[in-house]
């Protein structure tokens, strides 16, 4: 049954479509906060933090960033806005070896297209808002959370939210997977929108209320490794949805499945 997830998994990680990446990407400051914004190509970049406060924005897969194909560096202390517009955009923020990558308040939008975005061994001080696609769009798109996957230290920082995080995927089959680890010290809010969306959480420590909706679509759910200490509210909305996995961590919790067809544990 974990098969569609193993299929989207790994589309992320093969990064398919990278051959086909290219456009560019504007990055500037604008006061404290650091603006990014895509064109309608396929672009791909990947935001580190180098040094404290340093940081870099590498053009990836023949992306320029500023037109440019090396890297440039921002001192950004308050926020990181991101608009990567059209086309199958690539962005991933890690990370490096010792060092956390951390900003105060992200907003993300990374328009139509068949998106990815990736928050590895992160820190967010404040509120991070991703939208990854608009309801109308069909586009299938890919968010992957934890620890960075090529971090070969087994100390690798995981990723925090020390607020709130919120979701929204949009229209289109997409895929959420929150790896090793996540903890999120606000509420947590998932709005997966039309389409068969698959969520998959195998280590995520919720401080406060957890929820998720759905929406229309044959969905899929695995949050057997959700911890939460408030409320936990999922609903499968329409549809013939699917939940996966292990409720032991759930049902400490005042949790609320509802509109699941099928319930496999
Ligand atoms: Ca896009
Ligand atoms: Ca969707
Ligand atoms: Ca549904």
């Amino acid at each position: 049954m974990n098969a569609r997830n193993e299929t989207r998994k790994l589309a992320f990680e093969q990064c398919e479509n990278r051959e086909m990446m290219a456009g560019n990407v504007a990055a500037a400051m604008y006061g404290d906060q650091l603006v990014i914004q895509g064109d309608n190509q396929s672009n791909s970049i990947e935001v580190s933090e180098i040094g404290n406060n340093v940081v870099q924005i590498k053009a990836a897969n023949g992306t320029t960033v500023n037109g440019a194909t090396t890297a440039y560096f921002f001192n950004p202390s308050d926020k990181i806005n991101a608009f990567m517009n059209g086309g199958d955009d690539m962005l991933i923020i890690h990370n490096n070896p010792g060092r956390t990558t951390t900003f105060n308040n992200v907003y993300i939008n990374m328009g139509s297209g068949r998106d990815q975005l990736a928050f590895w061994g992160t820190s967010i001080f404040g509120n991070a808002t991703v939208v990854m696609g608009a309801e109308w769009e069909n586009d299938a798109d890919y968010l992957d959370i934890g620890k960075h996957p090529l971090d070969p230290n087994p100390n690798s920082p995981q990723a925090n939210f020390w607020a709130n995080l919120d979701v929204k995927t949009g229209g289109g089959d997409d895929s959420i997977a929150f790896r090793e680890k996540t903890n999120v010290f606000g509420n947590v809010s998932l709005r997966t929108g039309a389409g068969k969306d698959s969520v998959r959480i195998d280590q995520m420590y919720a401080a406060r209320d957890f929820f998720a909706d759905l929406g229309s679509g044959d969905d899929q759910m695995n949050a057997g490794g959700l911890y939460a200490r408030g409320n936990v509210w999922i609903d499968a909305g329409y549809g013939y949805d699917l939940y996966l996995g292990s409720m032991n961590y759930l049902s400490w919790n005042k949790a609320t499945l509802s509109r699941f067809e099928r319930i496999n544990r």
